[in-house]
């Protein structure tokens, strides 16, 4: 397999938002990063994913793009964001920039223009269709509740918005609409950036005809079948990748909902004419119910292998995975697939990212998983600052499709608000974030769970991320191995093994807090295989062996 540094670094997500606030305003903003960029450093993370940092009116914190060329006003100035980037790079990390260009804010110049007639050049910038009988030009619904049309009195037609009202989709049919993103992508190239964590790319390209989707829950079309990657997805990527990403060293990543193996071979295939890797939601979505996240459901551990196991094998040499539990749009994966009562939340949280690090992919940390950060306890609606959480709540009760009561614990248990807490420093007022209100409620645990106490105290969750990461920068076999399934019906176990030349690697992990019995590969026991890492102390390989409570062990061969 060729290698690559972005196979081999560990990226780590800042929300900015949320991160560390440097002037009091309760908002995270980009002096609050550059100030922690010693702290990323001592993590051992190569790459920052930084999401959205430009110009914005904050309908969807940031998503919501106004000028793809300047800074949001609550974060700074373009010279606060060139002193981050060059601080950045003289520690030897990286920024990659999120670049949100399915959607423009309703606000963007582009929109504007585009709105004001039927004639003029920006109108085709956007995707605007005459209504149907005085209604919508299809039955399509929007990400965040309601039509994804919205009517527009000024010209009689509707604009479509897979997301919020503010969210108006670009047409990227149109080639100078291509062409004014791959200009703007490249002056922030020339500026020095990394690369590029792509929005839902795979959304870019619509089928012309935007026919009706099967209709869902809330009584609206599914776009996906249509809009996934659609038609032309590859063409205008390959496009991009010529004009833009070829000329630089970037790393890239790709969103893409409702990408499955077959599509992602084609986006991030080893001959590198698109993306580097993507992002696929199939692991985040084990747990929900078909198409509606909004219920209890547990996962199932054969079912997460079985998935995760399928995308491992299948990229193998053709493609590159991209490893993650956690980001701003899921909830805290120890609450969800771990355990966050106290008395197992750092084994949990351990484990969890045992799993995740030992695989072959680029892993991502969401800031505070590395800290085994908690959802958080949400005690009435108004503690929601997410538009998609406040919308679905207030469509689905409306509509007495799901009662309060179900829809408030559903909301609190999967709201992205859970991951969207400030960042927890210290134990001192809003666990050190800011010094004034906070945009959105401190998990009260800060007490107890910040980086201050992490980093003084050698067990922490902290100290075991450090050390994965250093692992993956120590054995090759960690990032180029291959993988294999162990046990793929076994309920509570995970494991698994990889390959790479002669060496070996086994990984461990027990998802449950019950005791399990366990049989290791003879191989591995027999040749005295080294230990690299595991979750309680006192562990030894053993022919029949127990492993404790949601216990996690590496070995190398
Ligand atoms: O997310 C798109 C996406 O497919 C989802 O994860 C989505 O946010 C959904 O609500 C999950 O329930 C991206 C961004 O990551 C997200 O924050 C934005 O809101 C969205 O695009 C629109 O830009
Ligand atoms: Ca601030």
């Amino acid at each position: 397999m060729e290698k690559a540094w972005w196979k081999e670094c560990v990226v780590y997500q800042i929300y900015p938002r949320s991160f560390c606030d440097s002037n009091g305003d309760g908002v995270g903003d980009l002096n609050g990063i550059t100030g922690k960029l010693g702290y990323l450093k001592d993590l051992g993370v190569d790459v920052i994913w930084l999401s959205p940092v430009y110009q914005s009116p904050n309908d969807d914190n940031g998503y919501d793009i106004s000028d793809y060329q300047a800074i949001m006003e609550e974060f700074g100035t373009m010279e606060d964001f060139d002193r981050m980037l060059y601080t950045a790079h003289e520690q030897g990390l990286k920024i990659m920039m999120d670049l949100v260009v399915n959607h423009t804010s309703d606000e963007h110049v582009w929109f504007r223009r585009s709105r004001k007639s039927r004639e003029n050049p920006y109108r085709d910038y956007y995707i605007w269709r005459d209504g149907r009988e005085g209604k919508e030009p299809n039955n399509w619904g929007s990400c965040f509740g309601g039509s994804a049309w919205q009517y527009d009195g000024a010209t009689d037609m509707y604009y479509l918005h897979l997301f919020s009202r503010k969210q108006p989709d670009l047409n990227w049919d149109n080639p100078k609409v291509r062409k004014e993103v791959f200009e703007m992508m490249t002056w922030w190239c020339e500026k020095g950036i990394d690369g590029f964590r792509m929005d839902v790319i795979s959304l870019i390209s619509k089928q012309p005809q935007l026919p009706d989707g099967p209709v869902g829950e809330g009584g609206y079309g599914d776009f996906s079948p249509y809009v996934a990657n659609g038609p032309h997805v590859h063409e205008y990527l390959q496009e991009m990748n010529e004009s833009v990403l070829s000329k630089y060293d970037l790393i890239t990543v790709g969103e893409c909902s409702g990408v499955t193996v077959e599509e992602a071979k084609k986006y991030a295939a080893s001959s590198n004419k698109e993306l580097n890797m993507v992002f696929q939601f199939e692991h985040m979505d084990v747990d929900g119910g078909e198409g509606f996240k909004w219920n209890h459901k547990k996962m199932h551990l054969p079912e997460l292998k079985a998935v995760l196991s399928k995308w491992q094998v299948s990229l193998q040499g053709k493609a590159w995975n991209s490893l993650y539990w956690c980001n701003h749009d899921q909830p805290r994966i120890v609450s969800r697939l771990g355990d966050d009562r106290e008395e197992y939340r750092e084994l949990s949280a351990k484990m969890l990212g045992t799993c995740l690090h030992m695989m072959q992919g680029t892993p991502y940390i969401y800031q505070g998983e590395e800290l085994g950060m908690t959802n958080y306890p949400f005690s009435s609606m108004e503690d929601f600052r997410d538009i998609e959480s406040i919308h679905a709540y207030q469509e689905y009760t409306e509509k007495g499709i799901v009662k309060p009561d179900d829809m408030f614990d559903y909301v609190r248990y999967k709201s992205r608000d859970n991951s969207r807490t400030p960042m927890q420093w210290d134990d001192t007022d809003n666990g050190g974030f800011t010094s004034g209100t906070p945009w959105i409620g401190v998990n009260p645990n800060y007490k107890t769970v910040n980086v201050k106490e992490q980093r003084n105290r050698a067990d922490s969750v902290f100290h075991y991320y450090q050390k994965l990461i250093s692992l993956r920068k120590q054995y090759e076999i960690i990032v180029y191995g291959t993988y294999e399934l162990l046990l793929p019906d076994h309920e509570r176990l995970y494991a698994y093994t990889r390959a790479l030349g002669d060496q070996k690697l086994l990984t461990v992990c027990n998802f449950s807090e019950e005791r399990q019995n366990y049989e290791p590969p003879k191989e591995f026991v027999e040749g005295q295989a080294k230990r690299l890492i595991s979750n309680y102390e006192q562990v030894s390989l053993e022919i029949q062996m127990t492993l404790r409570p949601y216990e996690a062990m590496v070995y190398w061969l």
